[in-house]
């Protein structure tokens, strides 16, 4: 058995504290393990080992990896969602279940005195029938996208989700060149390149880059869905407005669509929801997310204050490209809920809704300490 594994994550645990995988590792259960399970739990292990930095530190890389390893994992999700070790996830998207919202639950950003923002909701979804990308070679995940492609089919002919497909697999009769590639992806629609991500190439979900990616994208851009990202599927719909429910309601309707197409089983988890890849994402797989102003809270070029408004917010702050890319040169910010886990799809918008007003107030008091006068 191998002592070295257990030897290496105990003096890395000492080194990064912040890890949440390493931390919560035990070497006495870990060797007490078969050896199937012991390999198993390395390779979810295996991108907070390589990156010591990362803050979760582990993926699953099976759909039952949640449930089978559910000691080392039960820790690591109350630890990161900050809920009891043996919490069940419910999923609910019925906003009239949540008190203190606006008359009707309109999340209506105008009434906060903002103007058109762009709006987006995602959802992390993977097919129960296939390892998680972090367990996928190249012939699976070129398999994974000639399933949803011939499931694509049955929302081409629909006039609410007509659209195309977008391959990067060479080859693919949809096959998009790096030109049409970077245009989605400075559009915000195509996901960047993931061989650039040294966490997802640790993990090997990036593995056998760009094999088997690609993204459906609706006539209108307002509905897309990514294949073979860091989850089999990112479910999600865009666009520039101020009612948050319109987006919100169109992936909920889109989702279900989605969801009942030939082929495509969803991998669900009685205790934790969907499935995702990262624990972070786990049960609802949602990101709702605005992208917000903060020209005042950003006045040093950086989003430190905003981060440090946000954070008791349960307020996670982005930049302008999404996860790891700086703030927009005005000061514009990626705002989404942090919690994904053991809190429900309609709680996560509604905590979007109020944590853009309450960042709405800490920004116009950061205006009125800096007059006018003193712009130049
Ligand atoms: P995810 O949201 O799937 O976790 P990222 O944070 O990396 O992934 O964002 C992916 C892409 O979505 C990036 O191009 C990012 O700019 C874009 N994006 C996220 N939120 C918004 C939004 N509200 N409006 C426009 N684009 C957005
Ligand atoms: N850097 C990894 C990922 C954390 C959450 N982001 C995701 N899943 N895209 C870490 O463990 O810090």
């Amino acid at each position: 058995m191998d002592m070295g594994f257990t030897a290496r994550i105990e003096e890395l645990k000492r080194q990064w504290p912040g890890n949440i995988a390493l931390q919560c590792f035990d070497g006495q259960e870990y060797a007490a393990l078969p050896q199937a399970a012991r390999q198993r739990l390395a390779k979810c292990l295996a991108s907070g080992v390589e990156n010591p930095d990362s803050q979760m530190g582990c993926y699953a890389c099976q759909p039952s990896d949640y449930d089978a390893l559910k000691p080392f994992f039960s820790r690591v999700l109350a630890r990161y969602h900050k809920v009891p070790e043996h919490a069940r996830h419910v999923n609910d998207w019925d906003l009239s279940h949540i008190d203190g919202l606006p008359a009707g639950g309109l999340l209506d950003l105008a009434a906060l005195g903002l103007p058109p923002l762009s709006m987006r909701v995602r959802a992390g979804r993977n097919l129960k029938d296939f390892p998680l990308p972090g367990a996928m070679d190249r012939t699976m995940r070129v398999q994974l996208e000639q399933r949803m492609m011939a499931a694509f089919e049955g929302l081409i002919a629909d006039p609410a989700y007509g659209g195309r497909y977008h391959s990067l697999t060479p080859g693919n009769p949809c096959f998009i060149d790096e030109r049409a590639y970077d245009e989605l992806v400075a559009a915000h629609i195509m996901f960047k390149n993931m061989d650039q991500d040294r966490y997802l190439l640790a993990a090997g979900i990036a593995a056998d880059w760009p094999h088997g990616r690609g993204c459906y994208v609706s006539a209108d851009r307002a509905f897309i869905i990514w294949v073979g990202e860091e989850d089999h599927l990112r479910i999600m719909c865009m666009q520039r407005g101020t009612v948050l429910n319109a987006v919100f309601d169109r992936l909920k309707s889109a989702l279900e669509r989605v969801g009942a197409l030939p082929g495509l089983q969803f991998a669900v988890s009685e205790d934790y929801g969907f499935v995702t890849s990262c624990p972070t994402n786990l049960g609802t797989g949602m990101r709702a997310s605005v992208h917000m102003p903060l020209p005042n809270l950003t006045r040093d070029g950086t989003d430190a204050k905003a981060r440090a408004i946000a954070g008791p917010l349960g307020l996670s702050v982005r930049g302008i490209g999404g996860e790891h890319t700086p703030i927009g040169a005005d000061g514009t910010v990626d705002i989404s809920p942090s919690a994904r886990f053991c809190i429900t799809e309609a709680e996560i918008i509604a905590a979007l809704y109020q944590g853009i007003a309450r960042l709405k107030s800490e920004e116009d008091k950061a205006a009125a300490n800096h007059p006018k006068s003193e712009e130049n």
